[in-house]
């Protein structure tokens, strides 16, 4: 077993008694050499006991409010000396066991002051709104004076430990009301200030500047203050994929190159299949051909059909041709993909996707039809609209956007003729492609789509 060592309240200058204003360990504790035990309080100063050397708190003594003398027992501890249990009875020990005290507004300074010193070196003299900072050590000139500003002092009236605790934290001891006796700060009153402070800050600037690259947070808003709300719960999907998108938002550089394809002969072509595309019991939309399209303009540009490696040092490009299809779901948005649409005709994709937008719709998709695209397609043109800004489904590279086609005057051999004109939104992440290959992109893709016999070449 230890020794158990008694801590004795040490020399406290002129007074016959001062008061504990704090207690800061219990029974049990364990604390280290210098940790601060108690705070005391003459009508001049304050002053923390701090722990001789390390060891267990095993009896307290004293308790806030008390009144103690120099050499009173502030409490035993048992220390990790193996010399055998003693208990010192010679008061000439207690210089041994009642070390230097860590005092405040006396001139009889504690020792962490040159710590405290280059601590104050280091901070500005001012904050950020001009205001003087909370300077503790500026007390000192108050030694042995009664405080001439009342209000001032009573501010600034801290122990030693809360005032290492406030600078810490960076709280301005000035701005902190004390809630202890005499209107003393606490622990506690600074832990509620810089917490107030926090909330402050989140409230009034929600959009700003974040410690580092951290994202700052959203204000948390009672819109039922403004009229009535209703709150619904989100579905499973809409949760899942607004995940992946933040995602791929934060993730991604993304920039959107936008184009449009004369489809004028494609649709023509779309028209005359219709019938028969009926007949084999499938629609023929724009999907099939744009999924054909895209294929041909990713053979043409591999860089486009890949992605980054971990670690961004490599490209893995993709030698099979796996489509993401996006599809709008009561639930939210899904994409299931279609395989190998190299190796498939038109009727079949025409099947297929319906398969998949349907199967999504009804919630009858299996976990592998969701993964393995090397590229996506979202199209809005059965909605309308003329141009948007798709999220690129990482770690895939690219997404293409489709609009609303719409007839256009354009002029052709010297003179306006109508064309059907489709809107192409191509979002693609900018670390593997540049802007210049996204538009070479999209200009081989729109010339595929105006002729679709490009397919063939
Ligand atoms: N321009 C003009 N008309 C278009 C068109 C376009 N770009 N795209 C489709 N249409 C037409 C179709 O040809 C069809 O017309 P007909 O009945 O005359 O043949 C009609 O609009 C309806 O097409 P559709 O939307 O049902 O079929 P689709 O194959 O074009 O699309 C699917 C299928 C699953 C992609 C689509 O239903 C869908 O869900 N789209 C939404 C995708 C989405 O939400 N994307 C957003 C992602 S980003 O948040």
């Amino acid at each position: 077993m230890g020794q158990i060592k008694e801590v004795k309240v040490p020399d406290i200058g002129d007074f016959d008694e001062v008061e504990v204003i704090e207690v800061l360990v219990s029974a049990g504790d364990e604390v280290e050499e210098e940790d601060s035990l108690i705070t005391l309080e003459s009508d001049k100063a304050s002053m923390d006991v701090p722990s001789p050397q390390a060891g267990t708190v095993k009896e307290l003594n004293v308790s806030s409010g008390d009144k103690v003398a120099q050499g009173d027992v502030i409490l035993t501890l048992e220390t990790g000396d193996d010399e055998g249990s003693e208990e010192p009875e010679d008061e000439d020990d207690d210089t041994d066991e009642a070390s230097e005290p860590d005092t405040e507004g006396d001139d009889e300074d504690s020792e962490d002051e040159p710590e405290a010193e280059a601590e104050e070196k280091e901070r500005p003299s001012r904050d950020s709104d001009g205001e003087e900072e909370d300077r503790p050590d500026d007390d000192e000139d108050e030694a042995g004076e009664e405080p001439s500003d009342h209000e001032e002092f009573k501010h600034a009236h801290a122990s030693p430990a809360v005032r290492r605790f406030a600078r810490e934290l960076g709280a301005d001891l000035a701005n902190v009301d004390g809630s202890g006796r005499k209107g003393r700060v606490t622990r506690e009153d600074v832990r509620k200030y810089v917490k107030a402070k926090v909330q402050q800050a989140d409230e009034s600037d929600p959009a700003g500047a974040p410690e580092g690259t951290a994202l700052p947070p959203m204000p948390e808003i009672d819109f039922s203050q403004f009229g009535e709300v209703e709150e619904q719960e989100l579905s499973r999907i809409r949760k899942r994929s607004a995940q992946n998108l933040h995602r791929s938002w934060l993730h991604v550089p993304h920039v959107t190159q936008f184009d449009e394809a004369d489809a004028t002969e494609l649709e023509a072509f779309r028209r005359d299949l219709k019938p028969e595309a009926e007949q084999r019991g499938v629609k023929m939309t724009f999907l099939p051909f744009l999924m054909k399209a895209v294929v041909a303009a990713l053979q043409e540009f591999p860089t486009v059909n890949s992605s980054l490696a971990p670690g961004g040092e490599s490209l893995i490009l993709k030698k099979y041709y796996h489509l993401g299809i996006a599809v709008d779901t009561d639930d939210g948005l899904i994409v299931p993909v279609v395989r190998d649409v190299d190796t498939k005709g038109l009727f079949e994709l025409a099947g297929e996707v319906a398969d998949v937008a349907d199967r999504a719709r009804n919630r009858k998709l299996k976990p592998e039809d969701l993964k393995g695209a090397s590229f996506t397609i979202t199209s809005l043109g059965g909605i309308g609209g003329t141009a948007f800004t798709p999220i690129v489904n990482a770690p895939e590279v690219g997404i293409l956007g489709v609009s609303r086609m719409e007839t256009k005057p354009v002029w052709q051999d010297g003179e306006f003729v109508p064309r059907k004109m489709l809107p192409l939104s191509f979002s693609y992440d900018h670390r593997v492609i540049d802007g210049a290959l996204a538009a070479r992109f999209t200009v081989y893709l729109s010339k595929v789509l105006s002729d679709l016999r490009r397919i063939l070449l």
